[in-house]
Parts: structure tokens; sequence; C-alpha cells
């Protein structure tokens, strides 16, 4: 292969010439990400290629596996790189030699519109093509908006921008998007023949940019556009981009070419700098950056071919549906046969409705479920690698499964208990091999739930947490390093921002106006209705369990406390902070709720007052930034990233927002701590400031400051 620039080890983009065809490859790894020396390679090698003599037609691709990934998000707020990418695909398409792409493996984003911007496409029947700008906070910018639209129509465009979702190469030549698929691998070399083929023909390349077909104001293409502004409303609240992909559509619809590719560029360069990318896109790091546990450049994981799950309940069921999804086999241990023939039917229950949903056929349902066996006797247990305890959130109950599993299991077998606040040094002292023992948190229910907490005790191999996180991998969930303490770092950071919300309930607020606010924050459930969802006596369990060791200074509000000794713990007793009648999954307010919460307003001699919207917001807001700061200060968690990541995949923090401790940071940390001192003058036990915080407010840094600390040095 003939290399453009011979004076880079790895350059950027590789050319050869194949009889008449200039095959011009990017070679930008890990996934040919569309970076400003890429851009300007390519745009070389496509001017060289136009000039030469020998050249009848040029075919784009991506060296490697893929295509390309789309533009370099890490070049995101760099100013004045040039060529830009729609400068880049409108000099392709204007190119007077066809340009053909061969696209395999990934083609997404910046990627896909520089695919569009060529004459005609070729892509592997499983090639993934799509449009994850939106997931970014973005939406295409470089012409995707108005080539997709002119090539399938408003309907599918919408679909794919809107979603994010990747198709493969067949959906997309069916979609008009690609002209010719090939089976599988040889793309580049369908796409020379192809080329040779349009250059012999010697006929004017095909510009999309030309393309008028179907887009006239049709009646499909209108009430699409009507359809998707309907949904997003609702779907999208508070966020920029999918409202100006919509825009963009309608644009593409209505005015020529270029005025749609001038709407698409100020409403793409405005997105590029919101808040709301930098969240989205400080989520999308932080998600990959938690995975890369110290362990793993330390030690090596052990192999896991099969799993052992203690307990049926609804945990654990749900974790056995997450490993046999995962295509490994599951031994379920229960205390008698009638308890395992129920955590059986809870697993084949999950199984059973993927089939009729139609995600899952009978037959593959039946392959699965072959993967599944269950005992009463842990000696079943002797051959697995890898155990989760998922029994009775009670010491005694979890030393003796450990006991057992000491006895039964075979040397090297990771322990793992799934306990979401109990001492997890004192259960792996407890037994002859503590440095098996490690914590695996998954949240409910697990088989959809990404979130695992990885919890770390004092004695545990390194090994053994590289496993865990090797098989977080396998499971598809993302994985975030905690240390041990009450709560790790989710349930911790809840317990203290659901303080301050009974606070301000207590102090006046209504409970649905707290739910609100929150939602119109960006959650998707209010905190009291999330309540609702997972059992009001869940806290009450942990507050009484907590009573004991309470500090006599902490305020403690009982309203909830009220409502439990009701019987009312939420959706599965019809009633909680919410009505639910007739097993209705959505709450309707109960007038009988706000009248408890006047009379313990009035025990607690309050008078109370209004709060805004915003107070509500930054209240919640500073606790979890405080309490998070803390964990930091403690080694709970390694980086503010990771709370972020716990808090956005476990507990449904607005991902726009990018995380509580990223939201701080937007915030400003000298406006968190202002706030905390405000809020401190009528709780000075509860709002203690974090030492960690006034020290990074003192030193001008942020939380951010804290996510660049090398982890080689943890
Ligand atoms: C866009 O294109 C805008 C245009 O419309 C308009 C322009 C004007 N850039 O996920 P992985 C890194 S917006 C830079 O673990 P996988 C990633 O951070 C962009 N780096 O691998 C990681 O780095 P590290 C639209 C990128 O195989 C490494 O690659 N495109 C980019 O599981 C491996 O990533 C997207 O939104 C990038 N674009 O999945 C695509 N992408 O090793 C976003 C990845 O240091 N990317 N990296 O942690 C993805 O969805 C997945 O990464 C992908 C590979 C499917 C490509």
């Amino acid at each position: 292969m003939r290399v453009v620039n011979t004076t880079i080890a790895h350059p950027p983009v590789t050319t050869e010439l194949r009889g008449k065809i200039r095959v011009i490859a990017i070679n930008h790894a890990p996934v040919n990400a569309l970076s400003s020396v890429v851009r300007e390679a390519l745009l070389r090698a496509i001017e060289l290629a136009e000039a030469e003599a020998q050249c009848a037609a040029i075919v784009l691709c991506g060296a490697g596996t893929d295509f390309s990934g789309g533009a370099d998000i890490r070049e995101f707020g760099k100013s004045g790189l040039q060529p830009t990418l729609p400068d880049l695909c409108a000099r392709i398409e204007a190119s007077i030699k066809p340009v053909i792409a061969a696209i395999q493996g990934v083609c997404l984003g910046g990627g896909f519109e520089l695919a569009l911007s060529a004459h005609y496409r070729l892509a592997a029947e499983d090639a993934r093509l799509g449009f994850p700008e939106v997931l970014l906070g973005l939406m295409p910018g470089a012409g995707g908006t108005q080539r997709s639209t002119r090539l399938a129509g408003a309907r599918p465009a919408l679909d794919l921008m809107l979603s994010g979702r990747q198709i493969a190469g067949r959906e997309a030549l069916g979609l008009g998007l690609v002209d010719h698929t090939v089976p599988d691998g040889g793309v580049t070399d369908a796409a020379v023949a192809y080329a040779q083929e349009i250059a012999d023909k010697r006929g004017v390349p095909r510009r999309t940019r030309d393309l008028v077909a179907g887009l006239a104001q049709t009646e499909s293409n209108r009430l699409a556009v009507e359809e998707a502004r309907a949904k997003a409303g609702q779907k999208f609240r508070g966020q920029f981009s999918p409202f100006r992909i919509i825009d963009a559509v309608e644009a593409a619809l209505s005015t020529p070419f270029d005025e749609g590719m001038v709407n698409e560029r100020g409403n793409f360069l405005e997105a590029l700098a919101s808040p709301q990318r930098a969240g989205f896109m400080h989520a999308f790091l932080a998600e990959r950056e938690v995975a890369k546990a110290p362990e793993m450049r330390i030690a090596t994981q052990r192999s896991v071919a099969s799993v052992g799950v203690i307990g049926g309940g609804t945990m654990g069921a749900g974790i056995a549906v997450s490993v046999l999804s995962a295509g490994l086999p599951v031994v379920m241990i229960e205390r008698d046969e009638a308890a395992l023939a129920r955590g059986h039917g809870l697993v084949d229950k999950v199984f059973g409705e993927n089939v009729a949903k139609g995600r899952l056929g009978a037959e593959d349902k039946d392959q699965v479920m072959s993967r599944f066996s269950g005992a009463t006797r842990y000696e079943a247990l002797a051959d697995v690698d890898l155990v989760i305890e998922a029994a009775y959130e009670d010491m005694d109950v979890k030393k003796q499964v450990f006991a057992e599993l000491d006895r039964c299991c075979k040397p090297g077998c990771v322990l793992a208990t799934n306990t979401s606040y109990l001492d997890i040094n004192e259960i792996a002292a407890s037994i002859s091999r503590p440095e098996d023992v490690i914590g695996l948190h998954f949240f409910s229910p697990a088989n959809i739930m990404k979130l695992l907490e990885i919890v770390v005790p004092a004695k545990v191999s390194a090994d053994v947490v590289a496993t865990g996180f090797a098989f977080a991998k396998v499971l598809k969930k993302v994985p975030v390093r905690a240390g041990v303490c009450d709560g790790f770092i989710g349930n911790r950071v809840l317990a203290t921002y659901r303080l301050a919300i009974d606070y301000m309930v207590e102090d006046g607020a209504s409970p649905y106006h707290v739910d609100k606010a929150l939602r119109d924050f960006g959650y998707p459930m209010g905190p009291l209705q999330a309540s609702d969802l997972s059992g009001g006596d869940i806290g009450w369990a942990t507050r009484k369990r907590r009573a004991v060791t309470r500090d006599p200074r902490q305020r403690y509000v009982q309203i909830a406390d009220r409502l439990c000794e009701r019987g009312w713990f939420g959706q599965k007793t019809g009633r909680g902070w919410y009505q639910y009648p007739h097993g209705s999954r959505i709450g309707v307010p109960d007038p009988e709720i706000e009248a408890i919460v006047e009379a313990e307003r009035q025990r607690a001699g309050i008078t109370p007052r209004a709060f805004e919207d915003s107070e509500i917001v930054r209240r919640v807001m500073a606790a979890m930034a405080n309490e998070g700061a803390r964990i930091l200060e403690e080694g709970i968690a390694l980086r503010p990233l990771d709370i972020d990541a716990v808090f956005l995949h476990g507990y449904g923090f607005p991902r726009h927002r990018g995380g509580p401790m990223h939201y701080a940071d937007t915030v400003g940390l000298a406006n968190v701590l202002e706030d905390i001192r405000e809020f401190e003058k009528d709780d000075a036990f509860f709002w203690r400031p974090s030492p960690l915080l006034v020290s990074l407010v003192k030193e001008g840094r942020d939380f951010e400051s804290l996510n660049r600390s090398p982890l080689d040095a943890k």
C-alpha cells in the first residue's frame, strides 16, 4: 500500500491505486474518528485523486474493522480547526470523479455523513450505521439532516436521528441510505469493482444534494415532522438538540439544500456550545473511564464460565436472568423446593415475556433456560467459578451462607455478595478465604439496570477485583468501583439527599411539588415516586437499623414512618406517597398524605413556608455534591466521575446534566458552597460543608480537576 505521508509513523489516511481506482482509507485508531488531521489528509487525498490522470474513480473506506466512529469528540470545543467536516463533505460531493464509500463496521455520526456525501455507498450487511449525535446532546452537523432526509424521507431520517439507534447495512439498504450490501467481508474489493463499473459508464456523479424526489411537502413527510414534534415535547423535555433535529428535517423538506445546510450548521454550533452537550459528553466518557479499574492493570482476571446465585427472590432471579442472557450457565440455590420453584418461575417468566414481546424466539428461550439449574444443597456449587449471594439482608444470614460457600466452593471461586449496605469486611473476615470475597451490588431490576457497584473490601485480592470488572463487561453493565461503607456510593448519597427532601417537606414543600421540581430538572420520576416504586419498607428498615447509631444532633422527620405504620409501602401495596388505584403504575396525589404531612408539621412545631422549584433543586443538588465530596475524601469513590456514573445508571439522574458532580461544576463549586453555607444557618449539623469542597473552592478548582488525577497513583 502506498502511503501518502511517509513522515508520519501512522498516517491518518493511506491511499493505494488499484487499477484505475484510488482507494483512500481513514487510518486513525481506535475508531477512525474524523479528527482535524484526518480531515486535512482526506481533503488532500481527494484533491490529489481528482487531479491524477490514472484515477477514474475513488473508493473511500476505513482501515481496520470500522469505517468511522464520527467526529472526534475530544476535539469538541477547539475552534478554528480546518477543514471543517461540512466543508470536507461538500468537497467530496463536488468531486468530478465518482466517489464510492465502502462501509464496514461502525459508520456513525460524522462518519455516516462522510459516507452520505459520497456519490454511491456499498455496505457490509452487518455494518452498523447511525446518527448517535442526539445521545451526545448534538445533531448531525455535516449535512446528515439534509442528505438522509433526501435519501430516505422524513420519517426514517427522524427516527434515526432522534433515537441514535444503529442500523445494519441490510436495513440501510431498505431505507435507501446505501445502494448495495455485501454479504460479509470484502466490502472494499466489491466497492473497487463497483467503482470500475461506474467509471466505465462515464456518467455524471449522482449528488444527493440535488435529489428532490419525494421531498416536496408530501403528506407523509409533513405528518412525520408533526408527529415527531408532538412526541418530542414529552420525551425530550428540557433538551435542546432533538427539537433542532426536527427543525432541520423540516428545512430539508421545504428549502434548497444550501439553505438547509446553513440552518443545520447554526443549530449544530449552538448545540455544541451548550452545557447539555458537555453533560452528555461527560456521561459518555465517564462510563468508559469507570470500566478501567486500577486492578485491571496489575492483575489477571480469573476465568468465569459458570455462576451460582444464592436466592431466588426478585433480586436473585434478576441476577440469574442477567447472567443467563450473557450466555453463561447459572446454578440457583434456594432453601427448599418450593422457594426454588418460585425462583425458577420468576426467571422463566422474564424470558417468557421477552418471547411474547417478540424480542426472543421460543426456541432461543428453551436454549437459554437449558443453562439454568437449581438445587437446595450448596454442594451443587462445587464447580462454579463465581457465586453471587442475594439472600436476605441480615448479617447472620449472610455469614451462614458464606460459611457454606467456604465449605463447598472450589479454591479460586469468586465469592460475591449483593448486599446493599452490610459490612463486607465483616462477611469476608468470617470465612477462611477473605481474599476471594467481593461485593457485586446490582440494582433492581437486575436484568435491566446497567449499574453494578463493585465493592472492594480490605482483604480482597486484585485478581478478584479485576474479575468483577471483566464479569461486568460480560453482563454489559457499567461497573463502578466503590469502597466499603454503609450504602457504598449510591445508597449513601441517596440517603443524604433524601434527608434534604424530608426536611423540605416538613418545612413546607408539598411532596408532589418536590417530585415535579425534580422531574422538571430532568429526572424521569420524582424521588418520592421512586421510593413508591422500590418500596417504602426498605427505607423504613434502614431508618430503624440506624436509629441506635443516629447522632442526636441529626434532625429526624417522621412523616415517612407515619406512612409505613399504615402499611403504605408504595406501588406494591397500592398506596404510598401516591395512590395507585386498580394496580395502576402511575400514582395520583393523595389528599390524606397532605393531611398527614400537615399534622406532622404541627407536631414538630413548624410553621410551613413556600419553596420555589429552584430552591428544591438547589438543596437536593447541594446535598448530593457535599456527600459526594465526603465519599471522595474517604476514598469510597475513586473520582467524581465514578459518582456521576452511579447516579446516571442507577438512579435516573438526567444524562444531559452529566451527573451530580459534573452538575455541581456547571453551577460552580463556589456557588454550591455558598448555598451550603446559607442552608447551614438553619441546620448546622446536616449542612456541614465537606472539607474537600471547601479546599477546592479555596484553590479555585473544580471536581473535574480530580477526574484527571492519574489512577495509577491509587
Ligand atoms: C459527530 O459525529 C458530529 C458530526 O455530526 C458533526 C461534525 C461537524 N471520537 O466505546 P469504546 C474512543 S458526533 C473520539 O470503548 P467500542 C472512546 O472514548 C460523534 N474518540 O469502543 C474510547 O477511548 P478510550 C458521533 C472516540 O468498540 C475508544 O474510542 N459519534 C470516539 O465499545 C474505544 O471506544 C459517536 O457518538 C469519537 N467519536 O465502541 C460515536 N468514539 O479507549 C461514539 C469512541 O480512551 N462512540 N472513541 O476510553 C461509540 O459509540 C463507540 O465508541 C463505538 C465503539 C461504537 C464507536
